[in-house]
């Protein structure tokens, strides 16, 4: 349930929304993580598990190392492969958390193409099979944190965006990015509610579309990217709302003004242009001071203290020096 429609929210917990052989796999999985002590070694025995789950298959070339992008890696647990997968945003399958994971395998993820256009001189249309070659895919482990309150921790399989929109060389009125989702209702069942403008529209300004921590998605835990997550492309801004991070997307334009993305169309007053993740500045209906991890919920579950920029101040703190963050919510 989305924060629009979010009266009477109760926060599922895992056992909710986790069918029960892939809860039974998880088990296992973090009796493993526990037993390997959950360092580096920990991780890369996770991924092994999480690979034995049912991921929809290997990327072509996984480079063996990981980025070199400070802040990249986070040493939290990653969320479990299950509820990565089941316990979803993705509205054009649905409002529900389970829609996704349910619905999402009616969405074509091949033929595909992603069109970079605009303000650029080289506009081109890039066939999934391009990109998935254009740079080495890096495994980037990074904390998500949605608007409503919860977060993940997710080993996403991609490059920096930046290393695509240098290929199209974007001209000096390319001010801003905006970012288009896939809208085919033959495919997407939950485009047929009125809850959002549809197609998904979401933007960047050029800064942080160019930051090395903005990511092009294209796999997780080693695996190509499940339908539910964003098939076969998306955004990742990891210090912003999840919102912000588009999935399934088929065009990224170039452009001179600010975009309007399909949440700030939808309610100017929550859902602003930048939202950085902020403990400062709260939803107008919530507090954002702190979140649920998914996976921890339960009895002993302290909530977690939300980070300013969600833990990568360092990195991108000095992107917004000097500006209002209340005001440029
Ligand atoms: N096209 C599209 N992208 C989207 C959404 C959506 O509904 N449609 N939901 C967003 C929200 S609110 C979040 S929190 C993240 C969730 O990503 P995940 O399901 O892979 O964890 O995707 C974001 N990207
Ligand atoms: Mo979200």
């Amino acid at each position: 349930m989305h924060p629009l429609k979010d009266r009477g929210f109760r926060h599922p917990v895992a056992s909710d929304i986790t069918p029960r052989d892939l809860w039974q796999n998880r088990r296992q999985w973090m009796q493993a993580a526990a037993a390997a002590g959950m360092g580096l070694a920990g991780l890369s025995s996770l991924n092994a598990q999480a690979q034995a789950l049912t991921g929809p298959g290997k990327l072509p070339k996984l480079a063996a190392g990981r980025s070199g992008v400070a802040g990249a890696i986070v040493m939290d647990k990653p969320t479990s492969y299950a509820d990565l997968t089941h316990y979803n945003n993705f509205y054009e399958f649905g409002t529900d958390k389970g829609d996704p994971g349910r619905l999402a395998d009616s969405l074509q993820t091949r033929p595909w193409t992603v069109t970079i256009e605009g303000a650029v001189q080289k506009p081109r249309t890039f066939g999934i099979e391009d990109l998935l070659k254009l740079a080495p895919l890096e495994e980037r482990i990074y904390r998500l944190r949605c608007v409503e309150g919860w977060s993940m921790v997710i080993p996403w399989i991609g490059y920096s965006l930046s290393q695509l929109i240098k290929q199209v060389q974007p001209t000096g009125n390319a001010k801003y990015v905006e970012f288009v989702s896939q809208a085919n209702p033959a495919q997407m069942p939950g485009l047929r509610s009125g809850v959002l403008d549809w197609p998904y529209r979401e933007g960047l300004r050029m800064d942080e579309a160019m930051h090395p921590l903005t990511l092009l998605a294209m796999g997780l835990y080693g695996e190509v990217l499940p339908k539910q997550n964003g098939a076969p492309v998306r955004l990742v801004v990891p210090w912003k709302y999840g919102f912000k991070s588009a999935k399934s997307l088929v065009k990224i334009r170039l452009v001179e003004q600010q975009p309007v993305s399909s949440w700030t169309r939808a309610a100017p007053e929550e859902y602003g242009f930048f939202s950085n993740v902020n403990p400062h500045v709260d939803h107008p209906r919530w507090s954002q001071a702190t979140e649920r991890r998914i996976g921890e919920d339960g009895l002993f579950t302290r909530k977690r203290p939300t980070l300013m920029f969600n833990g990568y101040e360092a990195q991108v703190g000095s992107l917004y020096a000097g500006m209002d963050l209340k005001k440029y919510y």
